[in-house]
């Protein structure tokens, strides 16, 4: 029993010590950009990432969006918003599960303009 506990405490720790959170290292759009069109909305991690909640919103409120990539970890997701996307400032924010088992959020906004 003993041992059971301290073999257990000795994974935690190297988990720990050894992998950090996944990230979100870049997003398309990226973070304040202005653009004139958005055919997908892609985020980018430096390890796998669970996303299990995106949303988006835009001057016209919620954006419906259609997920391209599934439940399963990823260090590259990607979700498709409507073809049609009124001017206006957006923003996404999102949730997911890191690969050391951290639950995680971010969020990046970015601008229509035509
Ligand atoms: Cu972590």
């Amino acid at each position: 029993m003993k041992q059971t506990l301290l073999a257990g405490i000795a994974l935690a720790f190297t988990a720990t010590g050894a992998a950090a959170h996944s990230k979100a290292e870049e997003t398309l759009p990226a973070d304040a950009a202005t653009v004139a069109s958005v055919p997908y909305i892609e985020m980018r991690f430096n390890d796998a990432m669970r996303i299990t909640v995106i949303l988006m919103s835009g001057p016209d409120g919620e954006v419906e969006l259609t997920r391209e990539t599934g439940m399963d970890p990823v260090t590259e997701f990607r979700a498709l918003p409507p073809r049609e996307l009124p001017d206006g400032a957006y923003e996404v924010n999102w949730r997911g599960m890191s690969s050391d088992g951290h639950p995680m959020q971010g969020s990046f906004a970015f601008e229509i303009a035509n």
